[in-house]
């Protein structure tokens, strides 16, 4: 499978080096492309200066006033497939998604077996990193309410380290994507439930990031369940 491993940034200076390095280690084959929306912190120089000794690492620079994980994600998907993709990973720049998983990520799609595979902290052999009880307590309403009011099967709704097959971004309509911001990753998988698609999980271990800036808070996970109520509600995303 032509793999092509997709990662939105933004403000990951300190952790693209590392990542691509260990992306090499776990998946000599892959193609990696890094998304960057304009970083102030000029994480883009920083993969360009790589890209110079590196042919598998590729960059798709976009400008800054279009900025969201959303977005970048939906031009990602678009241009990994362009790149001749049967595979697409996305994943978060951070360290919290370990390139050491992406095999087994990918074996259900190789195999033939899922359309669409979930890098799961909530089945057995998965793990989460310790949060405080109200971050806990809040993280589970959230992905409960999602799988209720979007109809999902799944244990790990929010995940955002996935592995879609080539058919699995062409169905969703990967182009057409809406989400902006990092709602994009429900909105995923409401269209991969709504095209019949083969959704496995696999467990991972989430790690905490070690380095850069957090950028979730409550109020906005607040605001996408409400989202999440509408996008339900709303038209067939892929009529
Ligand atoms: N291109 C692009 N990438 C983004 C944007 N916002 C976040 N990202 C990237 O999306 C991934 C997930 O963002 P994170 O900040 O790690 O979000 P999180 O995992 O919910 O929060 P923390 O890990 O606690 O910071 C990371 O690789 C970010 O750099 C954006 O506006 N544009
Ligand atoms: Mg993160």
């Amino acid at each position: 499978m032509k793999t092509v491993i997709m990662v939105p940034t933004y403000n990951e200076r300190a952790n693209i080096a590392e990542l691509v390095k260990l992306l090499h280690k776990h998946l000599p084959q892959a193609r990696i492309l890094v998304v960057d929306d304009s970083s102030p912190d000029g994480t883009f120089e920083e993969v360009k200066k790589l890209m110079r000794r590196d042919k598998r690492l590729q960059l798709l620079l976009r400008d800054r006033s279009v900025k969201g994980r959303g977005w970048a994600g939906r031009d990602g998907f678009v241009r990994a497939l362009e790149m001749g993709a049967d595979a697409v990973v996305e994943m978060d720049a951070d360290l919290s998604h370990q390139p050491r998983f992406i095999p087994s990520l990918l074996a259900p799609l190789a195999a033939g077996k899922a359309d669409v595979v979930i890098g799961s902290r909530y089945i057995p052999g998965g793990k989460d990193m310790d949060r405080p009880f109200h971050r806990q307590w809040t993280s589970n309403f959230a992905r409960h309410y999602l799988k209720f009011v979007l109809g999902l099967k799944v244990k790990d709704p929010t995940s955002g380290f996935r592995a879609f097959s080539k058919k699995a971004l062409e169905k969703i309509k990967a182009g057409t994507l809406a989400a902006r911001d990092p709602f994009t990753v429900s909105e995923i998988l409401y269209r991969c439930y709504r095209a019949d698609l083969r959704v496995v999980e696999i467990p991972i271990e989430f790690v905490d990031r070690a380095r850069g800036q957090s950028k979730l808070g409550l109020p906005t996970l607040l605001k996408y369940l409400g989202r999440a109520f509408l996008l339900r509600l709303g038209p067939d995303p892929l009529s």
